[in-house]
């Protein structure tokens, strides 16, 4: 498959997660944009462009780079999605040829996204999570390294599931959640809500506040 040139918005430590991936799939990456000209990954060689609001060149397309979800939501919806690019993916992972990817994505080293699933715009399916089937994924929601979700499980927008996490199967989470790290999820989580722990519980629950 042959790819548009991308510029990366973000130079920290995701994105020379993205860039390795990028590498790794033979897409051409021209440089990125971060507020620091001495960021991470301009120290290792990429061009530095300009600051994060610079303008995205013609001639490329780009991928959001930074892990924060607030701030990719904020470049999300300042950019025009139609200049983002085709999903990144790793070529260790696994995508059936039925899973859905929207512009934006980035699949990790051996992340699994099985049959049927769909994965919104500017989602990251982090190192070795795994999508089972017919699950969905919503805009901007990030799927830290290792965690699973079962078969039909569908995630809003602009949620992190924590590293490690599982979600059994048909679970629906909403927008804007957060999983702790290592949850296991067994019911459905509304939208905002802060869960975390086995079985995951609301963390102002667990805390008492
Ligand atoms: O408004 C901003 C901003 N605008 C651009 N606030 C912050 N904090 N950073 C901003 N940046 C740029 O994003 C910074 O100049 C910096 O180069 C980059 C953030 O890099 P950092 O290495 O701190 O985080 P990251 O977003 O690359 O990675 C985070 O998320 C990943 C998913 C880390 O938590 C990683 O450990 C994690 N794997």
């Amino acid at each position: 498959m042959t790819h548009q040139p991308v510029i990366l918005i973000g130079g920290g430590g995701h994105a020379g997660v993205v860039f390795d991936v990028c590498r790794a799939a033979s897409i051409p990456v021209l440089g990125l944009l971060d507020d620091e000209a001495d960021c991470p990954l301009a120290r290792s060689g990429i061009a530095w462009l300009g600051p994060t609001n610079t303008p995205i060149p013609t001639n490329a397309q780009y991928i959001i780079a930074i892990g924060a979800l607030a701030l990719r939501r904020q470049i999300i919806d300042r950019l025009a999605s139609d200049r983002a690019a085709n999903a990144a993916i790793h070529p260790s992972a696994v995508v059936s040829p039925t899973a859905k990817l929207e512009r934006g994505v980035v699949i990790m080293p051996g992340a699994v996204v099985n049959r049927n699933a769909h994965v919104g715009a500017h989602a990251i399916i982090n190192t070795r999570a795994v999508i089972e089937h017919d699950g969905t994924v919503g805009e901007n929601t990030h799927l830290a390294p290792g965690s699973v979700l079962g078969g039909n499980v569908s995630v809003g927008q602009d949620t992190l599931i924590g590293i490690n996490t599982g979600v059994v199967p048909g679970v629906h989470i909403g927008e804007q959640c957060l999983v702790g790290a290592g949850s296991t999820v067994i019911g459905d989580i509304t939208s905002g809500e802060r869960v975390a722990g086995v079985p995951a519980r609301s963390i102002d629950v667990v805390s008492g506040l």
